[in-house]
């Protein structure tokens, strides 16, 4: 007999090796029904593997969050069985669940796409109802290998299996995977499901490797659960800034200019002017002086920088003119080293903070390029702050706080706050000065316990001359993006011997802070795009008014006056005096998602008056002429949302 003990601490005998199956049932034939596995002393653990001794025993039912990875992770496997059978020569990588549903890596001669997702669904409906028993069995390494013989990607997992740990394979009917569970009893357990998208990815995500095909689906408990899910996966795709930026013709795409270089039209490039108007000015408040450098370097300043060394993988590669080697710039701090090293500096003049506008090239792997999210053409609000070692901390929390204002006045939702530090034994990306990093790494994380900023720490994510600060946001997707950075340098000032001179006449080396204020134009479009979903807040809107007279001939004299009025004050307006219907107009600048939407009827040319309808509200508001005008005016100066 084995004891077994349940989370409310009471304790029951059974035979030994009874299964968690066989213990839900004796307690309630329904509770049984409603088990999908068991945790084993704090593992997840099949229902029907046998329990060899003393131990607690959680029971997880398909409410229990940990229901649900242990469901997708067998619905991965039920994807591979129909994939083997619809194409056999399919060699397969890995399947785990993920935090939303899982996929499934593997390789076929024939290429797989969307289109074929739903006869890959059938044939997982049909294995399903086959009522395959999903059975767990421990083999030795040469049984794993003699199993998976003809399947190179199998055979190199089992190869990264440490000596001595256990290896256990997962069958049901003709098929079998090496896995280590845990799995529902049977393939009929399967019944929600939906294969969502095919894309690629390299085997073990190097791109050195082949490209294998995934197919990324997800499983449910229930027809309303799976729904739920999927149109939670809709409204993402309606948000997505790719879908939107083409809708309201904020940028556009073509190959003709090059994979990763998208191109803004009009409307993107107005809220991209406010944008700069807004970080021009907050930056001048904060006391930065703007420097304009070029995009394009000698390559020796790159040697110098260390960045030939240490980033090269990311540039684009040098042009040779008239004997000298040039490159596109991935960064502008080389450059602004230069300012700073262009003549001498006193203890008095630091910190000096250089502010600009850097337009930047970097070489990103074409499978991870992203609309405006990732790309290989970008523009960074940068800076490089020159700084006393006693005024590191001052100057990292007066970046903080500029950041923080940007993010309050955009609305930002910030993820989480990476302190992302080296990892000690990648020598080859970081350089090699222990000294150096452990003093950075440590004021860095104290400057953010001072100012009270929760953060998690990341190591293998800092840059190669020092730790950063990296605020994280989410997009529409769910890709995870840095937007805002602040990193500390002992790195550069070393490389470029900046100096300036101390009290005592003395030549000391200056600390570098960059400082990436809201990310690059292309990011933070691309992530604003999708926290307003398209519709922008009034002092960023592309267009801020649209004026329909409801008759060209009887209320255009009134519409002009109102026109000149917004022109005297820089509104941004759309006079719609087309010949077409009023609704079709008004739907129009609905879905164009102006904020403001002005119809002139007679009732407000006789009263003098606006009669409002605002972006996204029924009901309108008649205002007086000042009024509008007023509102407006103020909404932008707030920048409210
Ligand atoms: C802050 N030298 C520093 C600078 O002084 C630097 O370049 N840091 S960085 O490499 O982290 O890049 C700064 C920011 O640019 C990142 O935080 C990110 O928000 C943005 N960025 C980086 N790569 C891309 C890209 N491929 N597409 C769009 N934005 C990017
Ligand atoms: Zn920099």
């Amino acid at each position: 007999m084995i004891k077994i003990t349940f989370p409310d601490k009471s304790i029951r005998e059974y035979e030994n090796e009874t299964t968690a199956s066989t213990i839900a049932a004796s307690i309630s034939p329904s509770l049984r029904k409603k088990c999908v596995a068991a945790k084993l002393n704090g593992e997840i653990y099949d229902l029907a593997r046998p329990i060899l001794a003393d131990a607690s025993l959680e029971l997880i039912t398909n409410d229990n969050p940990d229901a649900m990875p242990v469901l997708n992770h067998s619905c991965a496997h039920l994807m591979a069985q129909a994939i083997k059978r619809l194409y056999p020569d399919a060699k397969f990588g890995v399947g785990p669940a993920i935090e939303e549903g899982f996929y499934y890596d593997f390789d076929t001669e024939e290429k797989v796409t969307d289109e074929d997702l739903v006869h890959i669904e059938k044939m997982m409906t049909k294995i399903a109802s086959e009522a395959l028993d999903m059975t767990r069995k421990e083999v030795t390494r040469e049984e794993a290998q003699a199993l998976f013989q003809d399947d190179e990607y199998k055979l190199a997992l089992i190869d990264a299996i440490e000596e001595g740990q256990l290896i256990t394979i997962y069958a049901q009917g003709e098929f079998a995977d090496l896995c280590a569970g845990g799995h529902v009893t049977n393939t009929k357990e399967i019944k929600f499901f939906k294969l969502l998208t095919v894309a690629g990815a390299y085997w073990r995500g190097d791109s050195k490797n082949k490209m294998l095909t995934r197919i990324y689906g997800y499983a449910a408990f229930s027809k309303a659960e799976l729904e739920a899910y999927l149109d939670i996966l809709k409204a993402r795709k309606e948000r997505d800034h790719k879908k939107l930026g083409k809708e309201l013709e904020i940028f556009y795409m073509n190959p003709l200019s090059g994979q990763g270089f998208p191109i803004l039209l009009p409307n993107g490039a107005t809220i991209r002017k406010q944008i700069t108007k807004y970080v021009t000015e907050i930056e001048e408040d904060y006391g930065f002086q703007h420097v304009f450098t070029p995009v394009i370097g000698s390559s020796e300043l790159y040697k110098t920088s260390g960045h030939w060394d240490h980033y090269r993988d990311d540039m684009f590669i040098p042009m040779n003119m008239d004997g000298e080697e040039l490159v596109l710039r991935p960064m502008s701090c080389p450059h602004h080293m230069m300012i700073y090293a262009s003549k001498m500096r006193s203890y008095r003049d630091l910190p000096v903070r250089l502010a600009e506008e850097v337009i930047q090239h970097r070489y990103e792997a074409s499978g991870a390029l992203t609309g405006l999210e990732r790309v290989r053409a970008m523009t960074l609000t940068d800076a490089h702050l020159f700084v006393r070692p006693d005024q590191i901390k001052t100057e990292f929390a007066h970046c903080l706080k500029m950041i923080h204002q940007a993010i309050e006045d955009f609305g930002i939702e910030v993820d989480y706050y990476s302190l992302s530090l080296r990892d000690p034994d990648d020598k080859e990306k970081y350089f090699d000065d222990d000294a150096m990093w452990n003093t950075a790494e440590t004021m860095l994380a104290e400057v953010l316990e001072a100012n009270d900023v929760d953060f998690v720490r990341m190591p293998g994510e800092a840059a190669f001359y020092g730790p950063k600060l990296d605020i994280q946001i989410k997009t529409a997707l769910g890709h995870e993006l840095t937007l805002s950075t602040i990193q500390l340098d002992f790195l550069l000032p070393e490389r470029f011997d900046l100096t300036y001179i101390d009290e005592n006449g003395e030549k000391v080396r200056p600390v570098v802070i960059h400082r990436g204020f809201i990310s690059t134009y292309e990011r933070l479009l691309a992530y604003l795009i999708e926290l307003y979903k398209g519709a922008f807040p009034m002092w960023l809107a592309p267009t801020q008014v649209t004026i329909i007279p409801v008759n060209n001939n009887f209320h255009s004299d009134y519409a002009n006056e109102i026109v000149s009025l917004l022109k005297k004050h820089r509104i941004r307006f759309n006079l719609d005096n087309r010949e077409e219907k009023l609704g079709y107009k008004i739907r129009e600048s609905q879905t164009k998602k102006v904020p403001m939407l002005i119809v002139l009827g007679d009732k407000e040319v006789e009263d003098q008056t606006i009669t409002v309808r605002r972006y996204g509200q029924e009901e309108t508001q008649t205002l007086n002429l000042a009024t509008f005008v007023s509102t407006i005016l103020e909404e932008i100066a707030n920048k409210s949302r």
